[in-house]
């Protein structure tokens, strides 16, 4: 009993380890351009290196090799004990094909000269499912700063008083619109249509227009209405009251009519609308002078405005939630409305080693460095020096709240930076577009798709949770770090045997839970983000068919 005891415990634990054992190849579902760098990830739970992989066409190997040496897992990129990189670059020819990994399920595997118009597409049709419906919003109620602006509160003007600031975009899961997100939004259309026209199709617009500029126009015409006079400034309609009603449609909103337009001559939201106005002003020139004009005097006078000494920063709403979004620098927002604006001297954003919703330094430094400014080239190379770390998946970030945006943001600086140099391959864009279709721990396409084998399903928001419909476009926030989202998990259950739950490391979790506004509560900003790393990805010469996919009901929440 003595010694065969220990045995039993040997064998047990021996069948329990095999059983549980894997080997998981994590691929870009949407596919490789034929001419750029190829590489997919494989995590195994036991050392496979040496073993064969195998790419086959049509059951014949048309690229094999030995699984190199690994690297041992992290914990925190990888939760598995072994990664290996396979790199399957010299293939060139377009086609579909199978990669083969011994104790892994077999990957399809594509390589065409245009995997991701489609995607682009859909990206744009979730944008459009986020336009504001609320009929109410034709006379917000205006509100001014209560006290000091850096409190966040806020109290309804004297005497009353209404603006119209019918339409906009939903920021996110909730009905709140940001006039910041917007015009980060607006300059993201704006910049991935001028990066690659021949990406985008008219599928959803009813205008002349291809859906992205249709977008961005639906976007531009309501920034034009956040400066109605000289001394008021619309930074945000709607307030946290937005978060305390229930799962409910826009049209049903018992808020509707009575949401206030929060109005502070704040330069964060002066700046980052006039650039985006500007830049509208220099795109529609040659398609709708009209609109042109309009735009670009609007963007010359708030931006003249917010260059008085009258002014604040920012502004923001005090709030566990609203106060998210509360950037507080603004001299790369006004940069960038000065290079949009060709008044190349007024500021020099320092380099920032993030890009986010608050963190425009890098957008104002490419901009000013394309207008041949050599020390806005200094300061972007430096920033994008940042975004090369070391990991598995070529991740330019840590985890946050919110990482996949962010992390796009950084791959897209990270790609422009290259190409002011005459580079074009560039390892953190091509690992982070890699990891939004797939190449990631999970297997999974941030991007909900019914035209990826495996994509997220579930998205944090009140219209696609009550009209059950698929949210065919939607990107989720990626993973989460795991001290927050441990935190926050009071508000939402994890459902139980989690087949996600073995690639969580102890970094990084992710869950494919509508609950879960940590991971999945898409955003206007990170659809922009992606709209233009799908534009930098791409070929400059396509012509891809007005083509919307697969947009099934939902079966399943
Ligand atoms: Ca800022």
């Amino acid at each position: 009993m003595n010694v065969s005891y220990p045995l039993f415990t040997i064998a047990i634990t021996g069948f329990f380890f095999s059983a549980q054992a894997g080997v998981w190849i994590r691929i870009n579902q949407a596919g490789y351009a034929p001419e750029r760098n190829k590489t997919a990830i494989v995590l195994s739970d036991t050392d496979i290196a040496g073993q064969i992989w195998n790419l086959k066409k049509n059951d014949a190997t048309v690229l094999s090799g030995k699984i190199p040496a690994g690297k041992p897992g992290d914990n925190i990129f990888a939760a598995q004990a072994f990664t290996y990189t396979i790199d399957f670059s010299k293939l060139k020819e377009k086609g579909d094909y199978a990669l083969e990994v011994p104790g892994a399920q077999t990957q399809q595997v594509l390589i065409k000269d245009d995997p991701y118009s489609l995607f682009a597409t859909q990206t744009l049709m979730h944008l459009r499912a986020m336009r504001s419906k609320h009929s109410g919003d034709s006379a917000a109620i205006v509100h001014k700063v209560k006290g000091d602006w850096r409190q966040g509160a806020w109290q309804e003007g004297v005497p009353h008083k209404t603006v119209d600031m019918q339409g906009g975009h939903y920021d996110a899961g909730d009905y709140i619109k940001f006039t910041l997100n917007e015009a980060y939004l607006a300059w993201h259309l704006l910049s991935a249509y001028v990066e690659n026209p021949s990406l985008f199709v008219k599928v959803q617009s009813t205008s002349n227009l291809p859906d992205i500029l249709d977008e961005a126009k639906y976007s531009l015409d309501y920034l034009l209405k956040t400066f109605p006079d000289e001394n008021t400034f619309v930074i945000q309609v709607g307030d946290s009251k937005d978060h305390e009603q229930g799962w409910r449609l826009p049209e049903m909103d018992a808020l509707n009519g009575k949401r206030p337009a929060l109005c502070a001559l704040s330069r964060v939201h002066m700046g980052s609308t006039a650039a985006a106005l500007a830049l509208g002003a220099n795109v529609f020139k040659n398609l709708d002078a009209n609109s042109a004009t309009k735009y670009r005097e609007k963007a010359k006078a708030i931006y003249a405005r917010a260059r008085q000494s009258d002014t604040q920063t920012s502004a923001f709403e005090r709030n566990v939630i609203n106060d998210f979004y509360f950037d507080q620098t603004d001299e790369d927002n006004m940069a960038l409305a000065a290079a949009e604006l060709g008044d190349l001297k007024a500021y020099a954003p320092p380099a920032a080693s993030e890009v986010s919703w608050s963190d425009w330094n890098a957008f104002a430094n490419y901009r000013l460095a394309e207008q041949g400014d050599e020390a806005a080239k200094s300061r972007l190379l430096l920033e994008a020096k940042r975004y090369e770390r070391e990991n598995i998946w070529n991740l330019p970030g840590d985890y946050v709240w919110g990482s996949l945006h962010r992390w796009i943001g950084m791959a897209n600086v990270h790609l422009r930076a290259q190409r002011l140099q005459g580079k074009e391959l560039s390892l953190p864009f091509l690992g982070v577009l890699d990891y939004v279709f797939g190449r990631n721990n999970w297997g999974i396409a941030m991007l909900a798709s019914a035209n990826l084998p495996y994509s997220i399903r579930n998205v944090y928001n009140g219209i696609y949770r009550l009209t059950k419909v698929f949210p065919t476009g939607a990107l989720s926030e990626g993973p989460g770090d795991k001290a927050t989202h441990l935190e926050m998990q009071k508000y939402f259950t994890i459902p139980k045997n989690n087949s996600f739950e073995k690639f969580n490391t102890n970094a990084g979790v992710f869950y494919d839970n509508a609950d879960d506004f940590m991971i999945q509560e898409s955003t206007i900003g990170g659809q922009g983000d992606l709209l233009l790393m799908l534009a930098l990805a791409s070929a400059k010469n396509l012509s891809p068919k007005a083509d919307p996919g697969t947009v099934p009901r939902r079966t399943q929440r």
